[in-house]
């Protein structure tokens, strides 16, 4: 029989100290990464070495295109591939990966290497010796708060330029730009010293929040054309089919916002999005909720998951109609 291991429960003191210590470090973060594991995970690398330690960030998938400039002058990729040949690790540390499986494909080689996990996720199955703090907006508000312990202790002279802004984008992406339910007066504070430290936040937040690759946006338009609304415009669904995307040459790499067109309808309180997948024949369904509607318990009907507020799961089906009518009986039974 396997015992569930014991894992310590650490401060930012705790942590600051442990990190002080000059190591050569792997920084983990978790699969598919978004804006807060990359600018947490680079900030983090750029004050460890501030402090005398070697580092390199690796993931189990590289850099989206969004968060690329924040590997500009760091390093070229995040995969594995990353790690200088010469590297010898000496310590572990995972930032924003809340359970093994977020590692992904670096589970099998890392999980039981991790010394230190920083993360702010309440639900996740700790693997390590942590650091966890709900409170907090973003992974990149807990790094934030290191780098100004060494500020104060004298461990660090002055924080990487990179660093900040890294931090800053972190933050900025959990929290939507600092929409979201999850931002606290802490955030702002956070975000206040970032922007007297210098970070150009204006043009993060138009990275992040204000452009998008043509193709993406011409997909959401392709989207948008064949929208379907459904109980009185409550539920909004935005389809892509195999035939949608042959007519209008678009790639699978750029519908992850779909749902996200849908959800912006007024009166929607399911969002669905609906992607042809290559074999024809399976569909995958994102979804999201604007409000009380539980799209965890949508997609586990069809043996998918996620949280009340998004959640994604598979259809097999022989048509798009097909799909939106299994969907449909779902939702209709639950009550929308
Ligand atoms: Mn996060």
């Amino acid at each position: 029989m396997s015992k569930e291991k014991e894992y310590a429960s650490l401060t930012a003191r705790q942590v600051a100290d442990l990190l002080t210590q000059p190591k050569n470090t792997v920084i983990l973060l978790h699969t598919r990464p978004d804006g807060d594991a990359v600018g947490s995970a680079v900030a983090l690398r750029l004050l460890l070495e501030a402090l005398g330690s070697r580092a390199v960030c690796v993931c189990a998938n590289d850099i989206p295109r969004r968060e690329a400039f924040l590997l500009d002058g760091v390093q070229s990729s995040l995969l594995e591939t990353a790690i200088p040949t010469d590297f010898c690790v000496e310590r572990v540390v995972a930032v924003d990966t809340a359970s093994p499986a977020q590692m992904g494909a670096l589970a099998d080689a890392w999980l039981d290497r991790v010394d230190v996990m920083i993360d702010h996720h309440g639900t996740g199955t700790p693997y390590a010796d942590g650091w966890i703090e709900p409170t907090a907006s973003a992974t990149g508000e807990m790094i934030f708060m290191l780098s100004r312990l060494w500020l104060a202790d004298g461990a660090l002279k002055a924080i990487p330029p990179h660093a900040d802004a890294a931090m800053f984008t972190a933050i900025a992406s959990d929290t939507g730009g600092f929409r979201y339910s999850n931002v606290t007066p802490t955030t702002h504070l956070c975000a206040a010293e970032l922007i007297r430290a210098g970070v150009d936040t204006a043009t993060i937040n138009h990275r992040l929040f204000e452009c998008k690759p043509y193709e993406l946006m011409r997909a959401e338009q392709v989207g948008f054309g064949a929208m379907r609304r459904y109980f009185d415009g409550r539920m909004t669904v935005v389809p892509m089919t195999n035939a949608m995307k042959t007519e209008h040459g678009l790639s699978d790499g750029v519908m992850d916002t779909l749902v996200d067109v849908a959800r912006m309808v007024e009166g929607t309180e399911l969002a669905v999005s609906i992607r042809q997948q290559a074999d024809g024949t399976s569909f995958r369904v994102s979804t999201r909720s604007n409000g009380a509607f539980s799209a965890a318990t949508l997609c586990a009907a069809f043996g998918g998951g996620g949280h009340d507020k998004a959640a994604g799961c598979t259809v097999e089906a022989a048509s798009l109609d097909a799909v939106i009518e299994k969907l449909l009986a779902v939702v209709e039974q639950m009550g929308i």
